[in-house]
């Protein structure tokens, strides 16, 4: 099945300069603006290594940048090779290439977390992904369950998707423990699974917690990045559970998850706190939001006197928080009570994330191809 998507054409450039080097720089709606320049082999940057999965024994590796480029060039390649986890927030790339408008306003790390933080602060906002045509991506949930963009800036990549709805994660969380996980297609233990192509100059955001597996269905570069954010909460702390359970190493996590909970359940108690003295409701997503984390902030002090792993910041008074959040939430719910339990009618900033999250949005630029 096609998955529903909705398409918005808008108007963009994409120049090629030589072989090597391409740039593109795409104009969305004057606010988005892309502009990637990249595969410069010979420059200084080729002996950075980087990590590289060998698609058929489905491995990871490490390669120098300067020998994947070879590699790429060749006119036959003895094995398939993708690269999906250059993170490059640190390197001069980082200036071209602009994180979608949407996942910087919605950012968590962008919002909440603090420039004197003890903890390094998480970069997983921008990723260089480099695959070649039959590159694969078996089913995976990303970490933390967190909201990703993916721009294809050429070549082509086909997504296959599915809800995470109680069921299919529970279906999920059983294959990716099963024994012969490699030998079972996913797709087909689920009720539904939207297959999604992802052409050139087009990006996709893939909402909290949806099970994906990627095939590259035509050499491709594109880029990529990962954000939390408050309009799926409980669903974001349901996946980070669940990579618990699984086992799941830290290299595969979001650095630093639960400071980062902790840091939100700080600003999120100003927010109820202003909108109780402002007398407005705040929206059902955020209370939805505070419910589901205070109970898991709960567990995670509790179980800081067996397992000392502590990701508390120093300065939040981990019990002191909990209670005040606890407060807020009672507070609303006894003045929503008031209002005959109906609330107010609330708007959803961004229509993309609603709690419902069922609606994936592929930007396209213009192709002159
Ligand atoms: O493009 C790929 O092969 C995988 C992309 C993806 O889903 C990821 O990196 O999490
Ligand atoms: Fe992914």
């Amino acid at each position: 099945m096609e998955l529903t998507a909705v398409v918005v054409r808008l108007g963009g450039v994409c120049v090629c300069v030589c072989a090597r080097v391409r740039v593109c720089v795409c104009i969305i709606d004057n606010d988005l603006i892309l502009c990637v320049c990249f595969f410069a082999p010979l420059s200084s940057g080729s002996d950075k290594v980087i990590d590289v999965i060998d698609v058929a024994r489905q491995a990871d590796s490490k390669i120098k940048l300067g020998e994947f480029v070879k590699y790429y060039y060749k006119p036959h390649r003895p094995k398939v090779l993708n690269v999906i986890s250059l993170e490059f927030s640190d390197t001069k790339m980082a200036e071209l290439v602009e994180v979608p408008f949407i996942a910087q306003k919605m950012s968590w790390v962008e919002n909440y977390w603090p420039d004197d933080s003890y903890f390094p602060k998480p970069f997983v906002q921008k990723y260089c992904l480099m695959g070649v045509k039959d590159s694969y991506t078996d089913f995976h949930i990303d970490f933390g369950g967190t909201s990703v963009w993916y721009h294809v800036l050429w070549g082509e990549k086909i997504f296959y998707l599915i809800k995470p709805t109680q069921a299919n994660l529970a279906l999920y969380e059983e294959w990716s423990s099963s024994p012969n996980q490699s030998e079972v297609f996913f797709g087909e233990k689920v009720d539904k699974c939207y297959k999604c192509v992802v052409r050139q100059g087009t990006t996709l955001l893939i909402p909290t917690g949806w099970i994906h597996a990627v095939l590259t269905s035509q050499d491709c570069m594109a880029f990529g990045g990962n954000f939390l954010h408050n309009l799926n909460i409980g669903m974001q702390l349901r996946c980070y559970e669940m990579e618990r359970r699984l086992k799941t190493p830290d290299l595969f996590k979001f650095p630093y998850f639960e400071a980062i909970c902790w840091y939100v359940g700080k600003n999120l108690l100003e927010t109820l706190k202003e909108s109780r003295e402002d007398k407005c409701q705040p929206p059902a997503y955020l209370l939805e939001g505070v419910k589901a984390l205070i109970p898991t902030l709960k567990r995670w002090l509790n179980r800081e006197v067996t397992e000392p792993t502590s990701e508390v910041p120093d300065n939040i008074r981990p019990n002191h928080l909990i209670k005040e959040l606890t407060k807020e939430i009672r507070y609303q719910e006894v003045s929503s009570d008031g209002l005959g339990g109906g609330g107010s009618l609330i708007m959803y900033p961004f229509p993309l994330f609603t709690s419902s999250n069922s609606c994936i949005l592929i930007f396209s630029t213009v192709q002159d191809s």
